[in-house]
């Protein structure tokens, strides 16, 4: 089942089992205290530690085998705050990970790629929970490019040749040094390739949830 948290979404492109939108409505939420788009996002989240319970109800509801819930696309509201670690938390009493995402268009880039290892591994350490990475969009990537990032999470020094070859002064530097850091920090990234235009990568990806979340018992290729 797919959960929409994203107060602030206007359309959403999958149908959600349960929406956080059914409680909080960033739009209501300008327009009753008389907030910019900031200031109604800001509380719209804030507003969300009081309704945890009724999205966990609602999501018992379905009693489900695996719930996706599509978090907030602004990290610095949701997951770099408490509420992103207090809402999983207390969502459900069930094993949980985190999917984080790394946007295929953003990350060509490698100075993009190194930051969102950092990102990734921000985050894994604010929720401290199994963490599962995906390069989405490859439906609008080369094979090259496809392959070049592939290459750069399997081998720390393709990436490295790649920021030598391709980025220059701070740029560069700051790139080696988040490298350096995210190196010591010894995270696996591990990414799957996924496409939701051409739906690649997502038999894999239920794969990998159903047998680390249902110990493959509901699992049939
Ligand atoms: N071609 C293609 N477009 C995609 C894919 N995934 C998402 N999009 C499109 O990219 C745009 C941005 O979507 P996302 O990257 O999912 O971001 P978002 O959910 O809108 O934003 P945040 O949650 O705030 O980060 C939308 O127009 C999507 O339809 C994909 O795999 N392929
Ligand atoms: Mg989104």
């Amino acid at each position: 089942m797919a959960v929409n948290l994203d107060p602030g979404s206007l359309i959403l492109p999958y149908a959600a089992n349960v929406d956080v939108r059914e409680y909080i409505k960033v739009e209501e939420i300008m327009e009753e205290y008389g907030l910019g788009p900031n200031g109604g996002l800001m509380l719209a989240h804030d507003m969300m530690a009081e309704i945890v319970e009724d999205l966990s109800n609602d999501i018992e509801d379905f009693t489900p085998d695996i719930c996706i819930v599509d978090t907030p696309g602004q990290m610095e509201l949701f997951a770099f705050r408490n509420i992103g670690a207090q809402i999983a938390q207390e969502l459900t009493d069930a094993e949980k990970g985190v999917i984080y995402i790394f946007d295929g268009l953003q990350c060509k880039d490698p100075l993009n790629y190194v930051m969102n290892m950092f990102l990734a591994s921000a985050i894994n350490t604010k929720f401290f929970l199994p963490q599962y990475h995906l390069i989405s969009k490859t439906d609008l990537l080369s094979e090259a490019e496809l392959e070049e990032m592939m290459r750069w999470s399997e081998d720390p020094y393709a990436l490295e040749e790649s920021i030598d070859a391709k980025l220059t002064g701070m740029n560069r530097s700051m790139s080696q040094e988040m490298m350096e850091i995210i190196g010591r920090i010894g995270m696996d990234f591990d990414p799957l390739p996924v496409s939701s235009a051409n739906n690649e990568g997502f038999a894999d990806l239920y794969s990998k949830l159903m047998l680390t979340f249902t110990d493959g018992g509901k699992f049939t290729p």
